[in-house]
């Protein structure tokens, strides 16, 4: 497979700083060597512009934090990756997770397309409900064409269907915002959910939903694993994924062939264990893209 990586640094969207550096970890836990030797083309887009927090005054806007940089940085990598051939993969690094704004639009170059939202959060606050104003917990609701309309612009006219979403991992939801989730139907796989039914009738249900679609992208979250497994992590919630889940997950869609892009995001070198948490990431893409043992 011809695949493509991009870096976004930026860590405006997130409470805690350090995930601008989460591009810098995967490359150094080797994401393009790891890639390369599962026999793909790997070709590195190096990083998109994106401002440094230290050098605004103004922070928020409208109930946001940092509002005007997030909207440029996710438009210029919309704009980068709608210009990418047809048929390459994307892999994109953040960066927090508001970065998913620009890449699952740009990802899906105007069509329809299903997104798998691994995470322990929805992320589907709107400016109004959020608690904290960090817009890394309202990507999703914007990818439905709900929240302020600066951020609603980065993809244009584009937005995704609320019934081609499927949610795993999540344990973590604000009070307003389960209440959206609800209201928009999203597919939600809690931990219960993961612990009931184990997580290969889970990835069958989710191709069983979205299966149908020509393009699917996985946007994962790191802190959708547990934390003993990912401590670099700005926001960690107990009870996660494990090991074994998560490369089973991404192993079976994988097997199913429909996955034409993907996210990694929210890692925190800073928070980490000598960069443990960039090196099971990077694994995480090697399932995704097919990593076989025999
Ligand atoms: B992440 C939170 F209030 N819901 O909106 C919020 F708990 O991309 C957390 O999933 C969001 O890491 C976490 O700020 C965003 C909070
Ligand atoms: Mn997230
Ligand atoms: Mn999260
Ligand atoms: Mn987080």
């Amino acid at each position: 497979m011809e695949v493509a990586i991009l870096g976004i640094p930026m860590d405006l969207g997130a409470g805690r700083r350090g995930v601008d550096m989460g591009a810098s970890a995967l490359r150094n836990a080797r994401i393009k060597q790891h890639l390369q030797d599962l026999g793909h083309s790997v070709t590195d887009l190096g990083n998109i512009a994106v401002e440094i927090a230290d050098t605004f005054n103004v922070l928020e806007q409208s109930g946001m934090v940092f509002l005007d940089p997030i909207y440029d940085a996710c438009k210029r990598t919309y704009d980068t990756l709608m210009q990418l051939p047809e048929g390459v993969f994307p892999i994109c690094m953040g960066g927090d997770h508001s970065v998913s704004m620009g890449t699952v639009a740009g990802c899906a170059r105007g069509e329809r397309t299903g997104l798998i939202w691994v995470d322990a959060h929805t992320d589907f606050n709107t400016p109004e409900t959020s608690p904290t104003g960090n817009i890394h917990g309202m990507p999703v609701a914007h990818l439905c064409g709900i929240g302020h309309e600066k951020l609603l612009s980065i993809a244009g006219e584009w937005q995704i269907r609320p019934e081609d979403i499927v949610m795993i991992g999540i344990r973590s939801v604000d009070i307003e915002e389960r209440r959206l989730i609800k209201e928009h139907g999203i597919t939600v796989y809690t931990m219960r959910e993961v612990d009931e039914k184990g997580i290969s009738r889970i990835a069958a249900e989710t191709m069983k939903k979205l299966g149908h679609l020509n393009r699917i992208h996985v946007s994962f979250d790191a802190d959708g694993l547990d934390p003993t497994l990912a401590p670099g992590v700005g926001t960690p919630v107990e009870g996660g994924l494990t090991y074994r889940e998560a490369h089973l997950l991404m192993e079976l869609f994988a097997d199913s062939g429909k996955v034409t892009s993907m996210d990694i995001v929210e890692v925190n070198p800073i928070l980490d264990e000598k960069n443990r948490t960039a090196q099971v990431m990077v694994e995480m893409a090697g399932s995704l893209l097919g990593k076989r043992i025999l």
